[in-house]
């Protein structure tokens, strides 16, 4: 685990835009931005949320995702309903040519299930994202308290 730093924003001598500041990963036409994950203790699950771009001209699909911290991983999406928002498991997350998916609180998320070690605030989470036509994307989550946090990294 490497702690993740604030050096930028402490010499800044202004705050910038989270936009301008979000970390990204990118692997041939895929653009992987602001990969976050909820901080949580060591056998309990999280969820990571992150907005994924295919640039390319031919769709293509998020159809698994490794971490090595986790027992489990799955791909969800949240059912729509009334009361407590639950989710079901989905094979894939359809990238589109030319599209945007924002994972989100809500609607799509990735799960950390059986949690072998704890999330702590402000650490980084190594995943890989497994795509069809892309290949493995290797990412760093930010671990976050909650999705209003941010950028101070
Ligand atoms: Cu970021």
């Amino acid at each position: 685990m490497f702690r993740h730093f604030a050096v930028l924003a402490v010499f800044l001598p202004f705050v910038l835009p989270s936009a301008v500041l979000a970390h990204s990963f990118t692997h041939g036409d895929i653009r992987v931005m602001h990969p976050w994950a909820a901080v949580a203790a060591a056998g309990k699950s999280s969820p990571v949320y992150m907005t994924l771009t295919n640039s390319g001209i031919e769709p293509d699909r998020l159809v698994a995702v490794e971490a090595k911290a986790a027992g489990r991983v799955e791909i969800q999406k949240a059912k729509k309903g009334s009361g407590a928002t639950s989710y079901e498991t989905i094979a894939a997350v359809e990238l589109g040519a030319k599209k945007t998916v924002a994972m989100q609180p809500g609607g799509l998320r990735i799960l950390l299930i059986d949690l072998k070690e704890p999330l702590r605030h402000e650490y980084t989470l190594p995943m890989t994202l497994v795509f069809e036509r892309a290949g493995r994307v290797e990412i760093q989550a930010v671990i976050q308290k909650s999705a209003a946090e941010g950028h101070t990294h």
